[in-house]
């Protein structure tokens, strides 16, 4: 549903534009977008990549990418390049939440509208930047929660957790952490007696996993900020001669197909989606803000959950 009505609004804009040669996307082809993105950490950044560039094709808008490799100073140097070449836009995914206002303003002086996308920032001024789009990182660290919840209803026993924190700073692994907290906390039965930064990765998610089976801390539940750190976990735990998913039952946030994967081979328990294929809502958003037509200042994408069961039906079409 949410496609076609995109479709039809694209074609609007298309319409409104070649009778009035007013922005939008009829004059994309003459649109440039200055992307600055995190990095190359997770199988999600991957498609959140691939669905930018093929996005921006598709929508013939002239794309700028600059990989960032997760380090703010390459995303402000990116943002700073971009404002000397005059691009019509730019959109960035920040890698942390702090430390834009600067650049920020220097692309409100030169006229240039930005779009955050994926990760927000905590900058006071919310002048700077169009729209944020993106997921309620709170709403999926709550999800995972329940799901937790929901498993040891019936049990009176302490349930041990331990947690692999996304990169530390960003907007993903402050909110899903609150999310999480905020709901395991009611019941203190549930006892986080582990909790460290993976940096979203598969490395090190497995290294820092490795650290807590050392500790011989009894785990009964990781939660991981996103499917790469808990895939790299999961070979950690079977090193260790246990069972993922039985052991230590695991869930985290993302949606990639090697996560569904896990959970239809019984090594994960649960998945939160975290959706990264923004491209065509992004360039929808890039032709809108150039025309300088009105846009919401936060959009934020449809998600939903994957036990087993809908991880068998939702594998044949996964597009990540
Ligand atoms: C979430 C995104 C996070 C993913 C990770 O929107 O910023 O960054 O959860 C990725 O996989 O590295």
């Amino acid at each position: 549903m949410f496609k076609r009505l995109v479709i039809v609004a694209t074609a609007l804009t298309l319409t409104a534009a070649a009778a009035t040669g007013c922005g939008g996307a009829a004059d994309s082809g003459g649109t440039t977008l200055g992307f600055s993105q995190v990095g190359a950490e997770s199988g999600w950044r991957t498609a959140n990549t691939q669905s930018i560039q093929d996005s921006a094709k598709a929508a013939g808008i002239n794309l700028k990418f600059a990989d960032a490799q997760q380090k703010q100073e390459n995303q402000i140097k990116a943002i700073r390049s971009f404002i000397q070449q005059r691009v019509d836009v730019i959109a960035f995914s920040p890698v942390v939440e702090s430390g834009w206002d600067t650049v920020l303003k220097e692309a409100k002086d030169a006229k240039i509208p930005v779009i955050l996308t994926d990760r927000a920032v905590d900058s006071k001024d919310t002048t700077l930047y169009a729209t944020f789009l993106g997921s309620d990182f709170v709403e999926e660290g709550k999800k995972a929660a329940q799901y937790v919840i929901d498993t040891y209803r019936s049990s009176n026993e302490t349930v041990n957790i331990a947690e692999l924190q996304g990169t530390t700073g960003s907007a993903p692994a402050i909110d899903r952490k609150e999310g999480f907290l905020g709901l395991i906390s009611a019941d203190p039965k549930f006892k986080i007696v582990a909790s460290q930064t993976g940096d979203f990765t598969r490395a090190k998610g497995k290294e820092v996993m490795q650290a807590f089976l050392a500790s011989r801390q009894k785990i009964d539940v990781l939660f991981a900020h996103n499917d790469d750190m808990a895939l790299g976990a999961i070979q950690a735990i079977e090193e260790a001669g246990l069972a993922p998913g039985k052991d230590i039952k695991i869930v985290s946030i993302d949606g990639v197909r090697d996560a569904l994967k896990a959970l239809v081979d019984g090594k994960k328990n649960f998945v939160v989606e975290c959706n990264p294929l923004l491209g065509p809502q992004l360039m929808d958003l890039v032709g809108k803000v150039k025309a300088g037509q009105p846009v919401p200042h936060r959009i934020v994408t449809e998600e939903t959950t994957f036990t087993p069961e809908q991880a068998v039906a939702a594998l044949p079409g996964r597009q990540y």
